[in-house]
């Protein structure tokens, strides 16, 4: 990976067979800025790894429209790559444990003295 690069991944639409998709890469592949770029069929998308200083949505989504397909701009956005997904999970779940112990700790600490009182008043 190319330092300061920026991965997107794009629906591409009309794509019917390989030579679509190699049509589609050869025209990314061209866009100044772009490192790679990974065409699926099946998927009918892009993975494009570009410097975003160099080249932007626009250009890539003229690059596809000159190779004859269109481009949709993904549900997946640049800033959801998976390990910014994994990140917010684990945040989210230190932050239920935390939850739990401020409900947990308070009881436990009323129940220590209430327990002993009880079992030294029955000794
Ligand atoms: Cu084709």
């Amino acid at each position: 990976m190319v330092k300061g690069t920026e991965k997107k991944t794009v629906k591409i639409e009309g794509m019917h067979c390989a030579s679509c998709v190699a049509s589609v890469e050869k025209s990314l592949k061209k866009v100044p800025g772009v490192v790679t770029a990974v065409v699926n069929l099946a998927t009918e998308s892009a993975s494009v790894e570009y410097q975003p200083e160099r080249a932007t949505g626009t250009d890539l989504k003229k690059a596809v429209e000159n190779a004859g397909f269109r481009m949709v701009e993904a549900a997946v956005s640049a800033g959801e790559d998976p390990m910014a997904r994994d990140d917010r999970r684990m945040k989210e779940a230190r932050r239920k444990m935390i939850l739990a112990w401020a409900v947990t700790i308070p009881i436990v600490i009323w129940m220590i003295p209430t327990c002993s009182l009880i079992i030294c008043s029955w000794a």
